[in-house]
């Protein structure tokens, strides 16, 4: 029999024990920002300043030698490498961890914070630096319209179409250190339950937690390669 083929979804908590914030925990990113001040393009039309600033501070956050991929982030990279079935590990995380532990077979839906996009051109560069209102677009040379190439709030995520094909053809969804609070993403499960297996692995129960076939809770170092060890055990 073949191997199955596999959606992966991940969110913040599988970044969490490489010391980024989530979103919705007590410290979470939320709690310290309305996401109408800074995440949305009304945001960034009323004051550009304030959004370039929220997301500089988080590249800054990213670029901190302290935070590096973890067991969780390796152990998806293994799978990836090894995986005889069609395989896609479709991110909403907008850090470069899975990236940087390896994963190739990746869709980032809601964009990459350490890389820029132009308003005018809409050309994707590789950003680094701070944004601000000087930033040239390498491509078109224009300044002012510089963001960060990241899928706000009202902005339809990315790659959908490979992402829905990829959901049509999986025998096996496991989503991992998501609340389930935001959609598309949190409809994933939905969409696929009765025709595929799924299986959550989070820290505590999501908001879509009684949707999955199977939910097991704990830190992602633990339960994600205790998860990738027993695929690889049974599909060598
Ligand atoms: C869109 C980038 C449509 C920015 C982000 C109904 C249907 C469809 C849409 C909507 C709807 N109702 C409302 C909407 C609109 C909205 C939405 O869903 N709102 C929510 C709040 C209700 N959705 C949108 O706007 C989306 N676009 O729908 O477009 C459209 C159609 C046509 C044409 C145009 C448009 C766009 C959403 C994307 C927004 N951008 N991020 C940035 O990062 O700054 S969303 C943001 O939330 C992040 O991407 C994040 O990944 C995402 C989800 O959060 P999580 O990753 O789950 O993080 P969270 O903190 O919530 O949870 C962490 C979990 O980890 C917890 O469960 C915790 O227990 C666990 N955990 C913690 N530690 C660990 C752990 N697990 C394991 N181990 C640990 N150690």
């Amino acid at each position: 029999m073949a191997p199955p083929n596999i959606v992966v979804l991940t969110g913040a908590g599988i970044s969490r024990e490489s010391g980024l914030h989530t979103f919705r925990d007590a410290d979470g990113i939320w709690a310290k920002h309305r996401i109408e001040d800074v995440a949305t393009p009304e945001a960034f039309r009323r004051d550009p300043a304030r959004v370039r600033s929220f997301y500089n501070a988080r590249r800054a956050g990213l670029r901190d030698p302290a935070v590096q991929p973890n067991a969780a982030h390796a152990a998806l990279a293994e799978l990836d490498a090894r995986w005889a079935g069609d395989f896609l590990l479709v991110t909403q995380n907008v850090d470069d961890l899975h990236h940087r532990a390896g994963s190739r077979r990746l869709v980032h839906m809601h964009g990459e914070l350490a890389r820029d996009r132009c308003i005018y051109c809409q050309v994707v560069s590789p950003g680094g630096g701070d944004l601000t209102a000087e930033t040239r677009c390498p491509a078109c040379g224009r300044a002012g319209g510089m963001r960060p190439h990241v899928v706000w709030f009202g902005e339809m995520p990315l790659e959908m179409e490979r992402i829905a094909a990829a959901l049509a053809a999986c025998d096996l969804f496991v989503s991992i250190g998501t609340s389930g609070a935001v959609y598309p993403a949190a409809g994933f499960v939905a969409e696929v339950r009765g025709r595929a297996d799924t299986l959550e692995l989070n820290l505590e129960p999501s908001e879509g937690s009684h949707l999955f076939d199977e939910a097991r809770h704990g830190p992602a170092t633990r339960l994600v390669p205790e998860w990738v060890e027993a695929m690889l055990a049974k599909w060598p």
